[in-house]
């Protein structure tokens, strides 16, 4: 547990890169909650939290789940193709209003926030051994930001650089209720989670194991 009395304070605040910022506790506990219980009913259906297949043969060590549009490898689709054919839940407003706050809260640039209008989130599933390599999230015909939100066990994100995969990059530790937003010339940087670290998650998020990271996204698709 990462609790106990004497919790080092973090900053409220961090510009990583050129528009990627860290803000540390953004989500309540009780919006932990909240989102934690919708994304249980999406993991269920219509298209069932996969790990998804990939064209090289590899199988991704994540469990993921889309709303909006669905994303398997490399692009985005009306329906679950490599699923099971359904198309995903839809993206609700609710959602979409989450991610421009999230903009707001880390940009501090009020008509950035304003024009933001995510149509899809990816919900990433880690246990204890899952990790996800470094990429860059190129899928996506929009340079508009990236919103991540991270609950339950912590884990070591590595951001990198939009040039090449591997150094320089640097080690974050994201933890439950953290926000990340990456936009502007982060937008395409190379990152990773090489990662968990196992019974870091406080309880009272109602995820016992494992992290969830939600990622907000334009697909720039009609
Ligand atoms: C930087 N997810 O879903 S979130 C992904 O924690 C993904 O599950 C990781 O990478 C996770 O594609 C990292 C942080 C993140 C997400 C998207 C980005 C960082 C990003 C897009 C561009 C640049
Ligand atoms: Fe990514």
């Amino acid at each position: 547990m990462s609790g106990g009395l004497f919790r080092l304070p973090r900053p409220e605040r961090v510009e990583v890169a050129p528009g990627a910022v860290h803000v540390p506790g953004w989500l309540s506990l009780e919006r932990q909650r909240e989102l934690v219980t919708v994304c249980r009913e999406w993991a269920r259906g219509p298209v069932p939290i996969h790990r998804t297949v990939l064209p090289a043969g590899g199988v991704m060590s994540v469990q993921t789940v889309c709303v909006g549009w669905h994303w398997q490898p490399y692009r985005y689709t009306r329906t679950a193709g490599d699923v099971n054919g359904l198309p995903p839940a839809p993206f609700p407003d609710w959602l979409g209003e989450l991610g421009r706050s999230a903009v707001a809260a880390a940009y501090g640039d009020a008509a950035a926030a304003e024009r933001y209008r995510p149509d899809t989130a990816l919900i990433n599933f880690y246990d204890g051994a899952a990790k996800m390599g470094l990429h860059q999230d190129k899928n996506e015909k929009s340079g508009a930001p990236v919103v991540s939100l991270s609950i339950g066990d912590s884990c070591v994100f590595r951001f990198g650089n939009p040039e090449t995969r591997g150094r320089p990059y640097t080690d974050v530790e994201l933890v439950s209720g953290d926000l990340f937003v990456f936009g502007g010339p982060s937008r395409f940087a190379y990152h990773g989670v090489p990662k968990v670290l196992p019974g870091t998650g406080e309880p009272a998020t109602g995820l016992a194991r494992g992290r969830l990271n939600i990622t907000l996204r334009d697909t720039g698709l009609a």
